[in-house]
């Protein structure tokens, strides 16, 4: 505990309006088929303006005309939005929790070990930062487990940052429709309409034999995910996802020389622990924390894994300087590679 799940907010049109900033402020539909034959195809996601005449995912193109006349339509192109996912991704991957991507514009980090209240100002940080440095929105949820995380994404959206904490979390759920948690699709969800139970707080008070026998495992779950028992957990790939080293500085400092000291050193401390653990990397990353504790995030994927302390400081310098600003009084400073890859037995590679 926590876990925060960062969703983008109307993500493959929010992309298409990067690139076509004219498309904003108007009913903009990204979907299956060409623009010139619309008869066929299905809406993958549409901006809010679209949302608000009852446009949504999955709807068949052939109905957007009926509830509204004046849109804007893209057709979707998948290789654009998997590279501004994988910026998106990066720059979570660079905080160095550990991360699981869910979906192209999904990712659950767990941020065990830090309290609500620290874990809502790092939030606040990476939706500023992916704000700042890719131009799109996006809402985070925190609570105890990944599913809850996410309905408190949901119920957040869009542009929101949401705690759920332990103490509020069954209030939060209990009024929630019963097809918010996992698991419940149509069929199962009429088949609980059918027995009175809509909420989430239905299932709660439910007795759990007679949702076992009626719905076997699955009502099992559901009855542990409604009564606050659900334990999904972020799976990551690798244990060690990211090496770093930050230091405090008492006062603060606005002097560069004084900042490229610090990186020096950290980056040699950096180096140190992934020579001595065994890797290659492949991002590099700079942060520091001015004295509003706004902390500013700088990173770099190279074009190939390195393995040097050369690479750290030359990459970590050149990043300090993207991320300071004049006038800047910085009181944390911290250097972090990730992307790592284990050295054993590749060195010949290299
Ligand atoms: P979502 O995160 O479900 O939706 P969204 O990002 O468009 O909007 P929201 O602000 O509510 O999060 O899905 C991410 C992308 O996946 C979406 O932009 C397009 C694609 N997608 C489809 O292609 N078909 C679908 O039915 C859905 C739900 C999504
Ligand atoms: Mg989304
Ligand atoms: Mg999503």
């Amino acid at each position: 505990m926590p876990v925060a799940l960062v969703d983008m907010d109307y993500f493959f049109a929010a992309c298409e309006e990067l690139r076509h900033p004219e498309f904003k402020g108007k009913p903009l539909v990204v979907g299956t088929a060409n623009p010139k034959d619309r008869s066929r195809g299905v809406v993958q996601t549409c901006n809010y303006e679209a949302r608000s005449f009852g446009i949504h995912s999955g709807m068949a193109l052939s109905d957007v005309m009926k509830l509204c006349n004046d849109y804007n339509y893209v057709e979707a192109d998948d290789a654009y939005y998997e590279d501004v996912s994988s910026q998106i991704m990066q720059l979570l991957k660079s905080y160095g929790y550990p991360m699981e991507q869910m979906s192209i514009d999904e990712a659950a980090i767990d941020l065990d070990g830090i309290s609500y209240e620290e874990a809502r100002s790092i939030c606040s940080n990476m939706k500023l930062e992916i704000k700042n440095s890719i131009g799109l929105k996006c809402t985070i949820g925190i609570s105890t487990t990944k599913t809850y995380a996410k309905m408190a994404c949901d119920a957040a959206k869009p542009d929101g940052l949401l705690v759920v904490d332990n103490s509020s979390l069954m209030e939060f759920i209990s009024d929630k429709p019963i097809t918010k948690l996992p698991g419940i699709g149509p069929k199962t969800a009429a088949k609980l309409n059918a027995i009175g139970i809509s909420k989430i707080g239905d299932i709660a008070r439910a007795n759990p034999s007679m949702l076992l026998g009626s719905f076997g495992s699955v009502g099992m779950e559901i009855y542990l995910m409604a009564t606050g028992k659900d334990n999904s957990k972020v799976i990551t790939k690798s244990e060690v996802l990211s090496i770093g080293r930050e230091r405090t500085i008492a006062g603060g400092s606005a002097s560069i020389m004084e900042l490229e000291k610090q990186i020096k050193a950290l980056a040699s401390e950096v180096w140190k622990e992934v020579e001595r653990q065994g890797y290659f990397f492949m991002g590099v990353s700079v942060k520091i924390r001015d004295m509003n504790f706004t902390e500013h995030i700088k990173n770099v994927k190279l074009s190939n894994y390195a393995g040097s302390e050369e690479a750290i400081e030359r990459n970590a310098l050149t990043l300090l300087h993207k991320a300071i600003r004049p006038g800047m009084r910085i009181r944390k400073i911290g250097v972090r590679v990730y992307e790592l890859m284990p050295k054993k037995g590749q060195k010949t590679l290299f």
